[in-house]
C-alpha cells in the first residue's frame, strides 16, 4: 500500500481507527474524517511518528451534505484522488420494537449509515471513475443479510447497504474502480455503547460469554480486500466470531 491514499470515515474509534492504524502500518497516506476532532489530531500525530505517512484529518458529520462536500472538494483538490474509501461511519442507535421506535434514532441511523455513505461517496465516485482506478469499500454487516427482533431500522440501513454496493458495481461497471463491502458480526467497539445510548454495562453484556472480532480482524478482512491486484473485484466478505454462526445462533457461556 506503500505511496497509496486511504480515505477512512469514522476513524476515530473502532473499526475505522483499527483500519488506520493497519494501513499506515501497510505504508499508505491517509485521510481520517470524523466528529470528534481531538482524537484525530492524536491518531494523526501516532501514526506520523511510527509510521512516516501523511495523515490528514478534517472534523466532518457525514450527515452534513454541505461539509461533506466542501470537505471533499478540497480533499480532492489540496491532497489527491484517494485510491481506497472505506465507508464506515455508521451506528446502530437504539434497540426497540418498530411500534416503539423513537424518530430520533430512526433519523440518525438513515442519515449516517444512509444518506451519509451516499455522501460522501458522490463527492469522491466522480474521481475515481474519471481516473479510471480506485476502490470503495463499504462497511456492511451481518445484519444487512438477516434482520433481527427489534433490529428494524438497522437493519434496513445494512440492507440499504448491501443494495448500495450491488449497485455502485453495477453503476461503475466498464470503469477500473472496484466496489467491496465487509460485512461484519459481533466487533467489540464503541457500537454498543452507542447503540445504548452510554450505559456501559448494557453495552458490555452485548460481549459477554463469548469472544467478538476485535476491530484489528476486521481491519485484517479489509486489508486483504484492499490489496488484492487489480483485475479482482472481492465483491462481499462475511466475518463473524468463531462462537456466532448467524445473526441468532451465538454460543455465549453463562
Ligand atoms: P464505533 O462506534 O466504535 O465507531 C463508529 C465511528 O463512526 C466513529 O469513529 C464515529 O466517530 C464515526 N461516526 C459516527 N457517526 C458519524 C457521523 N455522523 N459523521 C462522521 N463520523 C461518524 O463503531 P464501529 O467501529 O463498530 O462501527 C463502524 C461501522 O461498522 C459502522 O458502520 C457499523 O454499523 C459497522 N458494524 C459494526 C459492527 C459491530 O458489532 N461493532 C458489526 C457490523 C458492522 P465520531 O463519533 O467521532 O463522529
Ligand atoms: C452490528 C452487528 O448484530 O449487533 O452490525 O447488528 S449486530
Amino acid at each position: 500500500m506503500k505511496g497509496s491514499l486511504a480515505f477512512v470515515t469514522g476513524a476515530s474509534a473502532g473499526i475505522g481507527e483499527a483500519v488506520a492504524r493497519r494501513f499506515a502500518s501497510e505504508g499508505a497516506d491517509l485521510v481520517l474524517w470524523a466528529r470528534r476532532e481531538r482524537r484525530l489530531a492524536d491518531l494523526r500525530t501516532e501514526l506520523q511518528d511510527d509510521h512516516g505517512v501523511k495523515v490528514h484529518t478534517a472534523r466532518v458529520d457525514v450527515r452534513d451534505r454541505e461539509a461533506v462536500n466542501s470537505a471533499a472538494a478540497k480533499l480532492l483538490s489540496d491532497i489527491g484522488t484517494p485510491d481506497i474509501l472505506l465507508n464506515n461511519a455508521g451506528l446502530a442507535s437504539g434497540l426497540s420494537f418498530i411500534q416503539e421506535g423513537d424518530y430520533e434514532d430512526w433519523d440518525r441511523m438513515i442519515d449516517t449509515n444512509l444518506k451519509g455513505l451516499l455522501y460522501v461517496t458522490r463527492a469522491i465516485l466522480p474521481a475515481m471513475v474519471e481516473r479510471g482506478t480506485g476502490h470503495v469499500i463499504n462497511i456492511g454487516s451481518t445484519a444487512g443479510h438477516q434482520v433481527y427482533p427489534k433490529g428494524n431500522v438497522y437493519n434496513a440501513t445494512k440492507f440499504g447497504v448491501k443494495a448500495l454496493t450491488e449497485g455502485m458495481n453495477l453503476d461503475v461497471a466498464g470503469t477500473g474502480v472496484r466496489v467491496s463491502s465487509v460485512d461484519p458480526g459481533f466487533v467489540e467497539t464503541e457500537f454498543s455503547l452507542v447503540r445504548f445510548h452510554g450505559d456501559e454495562a448494557r453495552a458490555e453484556s452485548v460481549y459477554e460469554g463469548f469472544e467478538p472480532l476485535s476491530a484489528a480482524d476486521v481491519a485484517d478482512v479489509v486489508t486483504f480486500v484492499a490489496t488484492r491486484p487489480a483485475h479482482v473485484n472481492v465483491h462481499d466478505v462475511v466475518l463473524l466470531p468463531t462462537a456466532q454462526r448467524n445473526v441468532y445462533v451465538l454460543d455465549r457461556k453463562a
